[in-house]
């Protein structure tokens, strides 16, 4: 299987996160994607190719170019002179209310911004624009050659990202850039496996007809992001009927993902996609420090071998998975049991 790599991802190296109030290690570093990496050089039958220099994401199809502009204006000024090696840029207010008046930088973090999880560094920018570019290409691959299964080897992660707010760890929608170059194809499914709401995928898409958004995750009720992911959310507009949510309770493992996911293969099925997209986050395994859920490492096999029976031409895009030990075998299960 070819694997598109993201060359920038250790330009953006968090050392610290805040959960409600208390500095905590990051838990979404640089060793995650050298995990994955060796784990897929070590079983063998995967090609590592960078993405062209010429590859052009297309950002403003899936974010704000308010949004966009912040970010590279926001990283560039953590990497100004005098800041100290590795500033990390965080939001203290979140302007909201019917007239926010975000001028300023410091308003203006909190304005693109929705939690404490994701700081600005200096190169953040840089290392989502290149995962963008990543997506980017192998949807092109997707699109123009006979490539079955394409994965994205990449963070920071991409699903939290809404259409003008970081967040999650997450700064550009690497799956949504994706189903925006190939949604030009025909109607695109994404079914998102990450413990947590794709609530930014769902942002991006809510109104729009040809792009099915599926999510399978830990109840918003006790789990990240808490705000949405819930089942009556459904779309909007033209895009009704084009959300399913499947949230599970928290503690969940092999029959309720199982269920869950027979759900979703009928959405899906029922959509008749042109092109499938796997947001895979691993963090649903039963060791992950931040999920919460049961799954063992041999089931992501299973789970890949399910979704081989779309037949459809599929982009596999990294999404979460925090256990440095299990994230590498998860995602290799996941792609042996997708290939077949
Ligand atoms: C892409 C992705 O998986 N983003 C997840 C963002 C979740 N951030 C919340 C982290 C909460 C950490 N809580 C610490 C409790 C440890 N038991
Ligand atoms: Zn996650």
């Amino acid at each position: 299987m070819r694997v598109i790599t993201n060359p920038r991802q250790a330009d953006h190296a968090p050392t610290v996160e805040v959960d409600g109030g208390e500095v905590i290690p990051a838990y979404e570093v640089p060793l995650r994607y050298a995990a994955i990496r060796t784990a897929l050089a070590t079983a063998g039958g995967f090609t590592f190719e960078e993405p062209p220099a010429t590859t052009e994401p297309p950002l403003t199809a899936v974010h704000q170019a308010d949004y966009v502009a912040y970010l590279q204006q926001a990283s560039a000024e953590a990497g100004g002179a005098g800041n100290g090696p590795m500033p990390h840029r965080w939001p203290s207010v979140f302007p909201f209310g019917p007239h926010p008046r975000a001028l300023g930088p410091r308003a203006l973090r909190g304005r693109f911004c929705y939690d404490t999880y994701t700081p600005i560094l200096p190169g953040t920018y840089s290392a989502a624009f290149a995962g963008a570019t990543a997506a980017s290409y192998a949807a092109h691959l997707l699109a123009c050659s006979q490539e079955r299964n394409v994965y994205v080897l990449t963070r920071p992660p991409g699903h939290h990202a809404e259409a003008d707010r970081c967040g999650g760890y997450c700064y550009f929608n690497n799956a949504a850039v994706a189903a925006a170059i190939l949604a030009r194809f025909g109607p695109v499914a994404i079914l998102d496996v990450d413990v947590h709401h794709g609530n930014g995928t769902q942002h991006i898409f809510y109104e729009q007809p040809n792009v099915l958004t599926v999510s399978i995750h830990g109840d918003p009720r006790g789990l990240y992001p808490f705000f949405s992911g819930y089942a009556d959310e459904t779309g909007t507009g033209r895009g009704l009927g084009t959300n399913l949510n499947l949230p599970l309770p928290l503690g969940s493992g092999v029959p309720e993902y199982r269920d869950a996911l027979a759900q979703a293969l009928v959405a899906i099925e029922r959509f008749r996609p042109e092109f499938f997209i796997v947001a895979l986050g691993t963090d649903a395994h039963e060791s992950d420090p931040i999920g919460g859920m049961h799954l063992p490492t041999t089931y992501f096999r299973e789970m890949g071998a399910n979704l081989r029976h779309l037949q459809r031409p599929t982009l596999i895009v990294q999404e979460g998975g925090y256990n440095l030990e299990v994230v590498g075998p998860c995602v290799v299960e996941f792609l042996r049991g997708i290939e077949g």
